[in-house]
């Protein structure tokens, strides 16, 4: 079958990224014999007329739309992205009455609220290589599901995941912004934080690619693109059962170091662990510390407690990996007390920079939801396109962006609100800059640099605060 496959993502916060989910399904439906053409709305100018003209010419029998972000989950800067969906529908509706198919992260959160505002004929909810391959083999023979949201029977294991057909025109233009591309290694979250849709999205229990597979994908990325850095898009890197050591070793077999990064958690390294790791090209390590107290991020269920967090970004400082941590401000178990206590942690934590956020994304299926009814918080549907954002019962919102503002607005390399460095960045990216720019402002980088290796010369500044 002839099969366009569009993804719908605009935004470039913090960078713009690879289609990923848009190219692991276009591999299972070539892999299974079937014609697909790969367009990214971004990549082709955001613009309706270009939809129109790759209806035209590909003349499709089925359109699959990949739609990752529901919105910036950033309550300080708020943007919405299923209206653009919706528009892109529209347009494919006035030039054809094929069938038209969304799936991706998005979709998975929030099926029956997207279905409702982007009006797609079907919805695949959860990892979708399968179940779409099925699809199309029933939509071949002219047999569609009578429901019209999908959702996938069982998790895949982990050699059933389809391996993603990079395109060569999107990975050139994704390229342009900081060289880095994006490879999955496993899939699953075994933790059970309060906030967060992981096991929701993708299962509680880790299912890995065979490592062979994921190396031989990340050569194949240094041989025919242009990439400079990889980013493993696990949910946590550091997943609890070690399966994550298993890449690093695959690398060093086969004597390959390249820089990359991936979502670690604080706790459940050691020396040996980081070791085989930075030896392999980890340089960069994006922490999820979440939370800056023994108190929230008990409430936030973590397992692991503010020494951990120090503990933790000493032992990547030691091996040389760049650390940046993110934080949140707000969530259950805070108090003004907590957030004084936070700042001054955070203010703290040597060689690393910080990136703080207020208010936690209430996202359906999660515990915090549950926590948000208990208390009666919001009189709302979590399954809502408009976002609610958790602010701890008794703490004046204004209060808190104020506190966080004073302080964090000395030092540069904590910054509040988290996007106050995106400009910045892309305006980096854009001069022709590489790789997690971030590490620009960890303290006594710039030394470093003089001393060292060349690295690009950058004036990092603060954006202006919302509102100002
Ligand atoms: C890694 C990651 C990042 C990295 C990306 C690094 C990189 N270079 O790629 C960084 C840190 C940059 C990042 C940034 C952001 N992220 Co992010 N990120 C992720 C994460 C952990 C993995 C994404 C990924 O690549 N997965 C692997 C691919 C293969 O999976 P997939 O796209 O879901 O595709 C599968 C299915 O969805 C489905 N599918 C996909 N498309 C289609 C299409 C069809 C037709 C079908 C049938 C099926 C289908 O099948 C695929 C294969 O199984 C997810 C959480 C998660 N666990 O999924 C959040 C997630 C995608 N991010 C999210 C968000 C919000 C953001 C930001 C907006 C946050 C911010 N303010 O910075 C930005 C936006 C970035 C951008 N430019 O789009 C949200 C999106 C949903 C939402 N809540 O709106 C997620 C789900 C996290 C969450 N808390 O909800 N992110």
């Amino acid at each position: 079958m002839k099969i366009l496959m569009m993804s719908a993502n605009v935004s470039s916060e913090p960078y713009a990224v690879y289609p990923l989910g848009m190219s692991v399904i276009a591999g299972a439906l070539v892999r299974a014999g079937h014609d697909v053409h790969q367009y990214d709305f971004l990549q082709a100018g955001m613009s309706l007329d270009s939809v129109a003209e790759v209806v035209r010419e590909q003349a499709p029998e089925l359109i699959g739309i990949s739609i990752r972000n529901i919105d910036s989950v950033n309550m300080l800067n708020e943007k919405r992205y299923i209206e653009t969906a919706a528009q892109i529908v529209a347009q494919i509706r006035e030039l054809t009455d094929v069938k038209v198919v969304i799936g991706g992260s998005a979709v998975s959160i929030m099926p029956e609220a997207i279905m409702d505002v982007v009006r797609a004929d079907y919805a695949i909810v959860g990892e979708g290589e399968a179940l779409i391959v099925d699809f199309v083999r029933n939509a071949e023979r002219g047999v569609f599901p009578a429901a019209s949201i999908l959702r996938v029977p069982r998790m895949l294991d982990g050699a059933q995941f389809a391996a993603p057909l990079y395109d060569p025109i999107l990975m050139d233009y994704y390229l342009q912004q900081g060289r880095i591309a994006n490879v999955q290694t496993k899939r699953g979250c075994t933790f059970k934080c309060v906030y967060c849709n992981y096991p929701v999205l993708e299962g509680k229990t880790i299912r890995a690619r065979n490592a062979d597979l994921v190396v031989d994908t990340v050569e194949m990325l240094l041989e025919r693109h242009d990439v400079k850095h990889i980013f493993f898009v696990d949910s946590v890197f550091n997943d609890g059962q070690g399966e994550f050591l298993e890449v690093p070793k695959a690398m060093k077999r086969r004597g390959l170091s390249v820089p990359w990064t991936g979502f670690f958690k604080p706790e459940g390294l050691d020396d040996a662990s980081v070791a085989l790791m930075a030896e392999t090209g980890l340089a960069h390590a994006e922490v999820g510390a979440d939370a800056a107290t023994d108190i929230t991020l008990k409430r936030l269920a973590k397992k692991y407690r503010y020494r951990d967090i120090v503990e933790n970004n000493a032992l990547l400082h030691r091996h040389g990996v760049h650390a940046a941590h993110f934080f949140m401000f707000g969530g259950p178990g805070e108090t003004e007390e907590t957030v004084r206590e936070g700042i001054d942690n955070i203010r703290r934590l040597e060689n690393t920079v910080s990136f703080i956020a207020m208010g936690l994304r209430i996202f359906p299926g999660t515990p915090l939801a549950k926590v948000a009814d208990q208390h009666g918080l919001y009189a709302r549907d979590y399954q809502s396109l408009d976002p609610i954002y958790y602010v701890a019962p008794g703490l004046d919102v204004d209060w808190l962006y104020e506190t966080l503002s004073e302080g964090f607005g000395d030092l540069r390399h904590c910054v509040f609100p988290p996007h106050a460095l995106d400009r910045d960045l892309q305006f980096l990216y854009k001069k022709g800059h590489s790789g997690f720019l971030w590490e620009l402002i960890i303290p006594g980088r710039e030394r470093e640099r003089r001393r060292g290796r060349p690295r690009p010369r950058a004036d990092l500044r603060r954006a202006d605060p919302p509102g100002s």
